[in-house]
């Protein structure tokens, strides 16, 4: 089989499945259970205190597992994880700007001393097989000296979206209860990984790299699942993985990998390692708890190992407004959001201020293609409470649907979002647009 066929997500996804399974490393039932409390990630294992709205005075907390700030305004702490508010996307351009970027964080930041890092790389798909203990090294200092590119990409999390499985359908998820704010689009600079992987002496019988993480290693149900990694075909490591030093034209801030994190262009949040310390290079297929026991769908409607390991992130939509949204009876008002198809393009979004009765075409703005934003009038018209929905067709032609097949750990949800929002009655002379009292969140 050619190599090169792994770069096409589906294709990848099954052999590697089929390579799992007949390895013989599939987990039974019990340890699949197991690692629920794990995907629940951080937030079944850190309970840290997060200061509250009352408290937004000290928003820094020295020792918490996120470093920069958090203002209520901007995020919903869950754990270890910070959600972007979707509020505070209006009004900016295209890319989400640092100080509001979600955070996701198996266990917390660490600090790293970048005058003592190395990114260390080894395995036998490397010329002369360098060990673990004696791998070819990167100063950061060598990264910074090679061809730079700067690419313009989401970073998604699987489970962005995972509390409306629970809140739209009746189903409960394991795992961070995101709404709709884990996700973010920014510009990044960096290295290719190709160029570093030829400079390690990457052989032609390469397979697999597998990206390691600096950060603390996970438990999970008093399992010790090492730190955080995940290996991908060496296809797609050449074809446009980057190793980032940059995020947004700064130095790549510490919650998002500081010195050095990978950039995996469409593929699944996970597969983008943070703090990167090392990466494997083999000549066979890789495997790692964040390939088999966890990203791939379990579930009712899915086989007892999972489905094959999640690659690529499903189109979504939000609206740029507080949860919920408060607005005044009788006033024109625009509504804006963005719409985002990875590995496809935006065709069009439809917006219904009706609860889903009726729907009317957003304008498009701008001319990016992967990730937009739009905009349409409104006005209402009688107080009480109302949904707003909208709703992006790909340009396969794949609208959004209604549900979403249920997986145990919420991956993917890519069904059409209901925004609460309640019309409240106008006061004359108050100057407001979706900007009520009580924005509500
Ligand atoms: N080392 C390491 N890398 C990691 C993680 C982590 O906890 N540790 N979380 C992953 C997940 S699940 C996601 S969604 C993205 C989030 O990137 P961000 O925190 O920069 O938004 O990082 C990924 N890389
Ligand atoms: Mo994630």
């Amino acid at each position: 089989m050619d190599e090169d066929e792994l770069t096409t997500e589906a294709h990848y996804d099954r052999t590697r499945m089929r390579q799992w399974l007949a390895s013989g490393d599939v987990r039974d039932r019990r340890n699949l259970l197991r690692a629920l409390a794990f995907t629940g990630g951080a937030a079944a294992t850190w309970h840290w205190s997060r200061p509250g709205a009352a408290q937004a005075a000290s928003r820094f907390v020295a020792d918490g597992p996120i470093v920069k700030p958090l203002p209520p305004e901007l995020f919903i702490v869950h754990g270890s994880n910070a959600e972007m508010r979707w509020e505070a996307m209006r009004g900016q351009g295209l890319y989400v700007p640092n100080d509001r970027f979600f955070v996701r964080n198996h266990t917390r930041t660490p600090r790293i001393d970048v005058r003592t890092w190395r990114l260390r790389l080894y395995g036998t798909g490397l010329r002369g097989a360098p060990s673990v203990e004696r791998p070819v090294t990167f100063r950061y200092e060598d990264l910074r000296r090679l061809p730079a590119v700067t690419v313009s990409a989401a970073v998604e999390c699987a489970g962005n979206g995972r509390s409306f499985f629970d809140v739209q359908q009746g189903q409960r998820a394991e795992g961070t209860p995101w709404r709709l704010g884990g996700v973010g689009v920014a510009r990044w600079r960096g290295v290719r990984l190709a160029t570093v992987l030829e400079r390690a002496g990457l052989l032609r019988s390469a397979v697999d790299v597998l990206p390691q993480g600096l950060d603390p290693t996970v438990v999970s149900g008093g399992v010790d699942l090492g730190r955080v990694r995940r290996p991908l075909p060496v296809a797609k490591a050449l074809e446009d993985a980057l190793l980032v030093y940059e995020m947004n034209g700064e130095t790549l801030p510490p919650d998002h990998g500081f010195p050095v994190r990978l950039l995996v262009p469409g593929w699944v949040g996970i597969a983008s390692v943070k703090w990167l310390g090392s990466i494997e290079v083999a000549d066979h297929p890789l495997f790692s708890p964040w390939n088999t026991q966890s990203y791939r769908f379990f579930g009712p409607d899915y086989p007892p190992e999972g489905s094959e390991p999640l690659t690529g992130q499903v189109a979504k939509s939000a609206f740029e407004l507080p949860w919920p949204a408060t607005v005044r009876a009788g006033r024109p008002l625009v509504l804006r959001g963005r719409s985002w198809a990875p590995g496809r393009h935006v065709g069009k979004v439809e917006v219904s201020t009706d609860g889903g009765a009726t729907w009317r075409h957003a304008r498009l703005l701008g001319r990016e293609r992967g990730w937009r934003r739009w905009e349409i009038d409104w006005r209402p018209r009688r107080t009480g409470s109302t949904t707003l929905l909208a709703r992006v067709t790909d340009s396969a032609g794949t609208v959004q649907p209604e549900r979403t097949t249920f997986n145990t750990f919420g991956y993917l949800f890519g069904a059409v979002v209901r925004h609460p929002v309640q019309v409240v009655e106008d006061v004359p002379g108050v100057r407001g647009g979706s900007r009520g009292p009580g924005r509500g969140r």
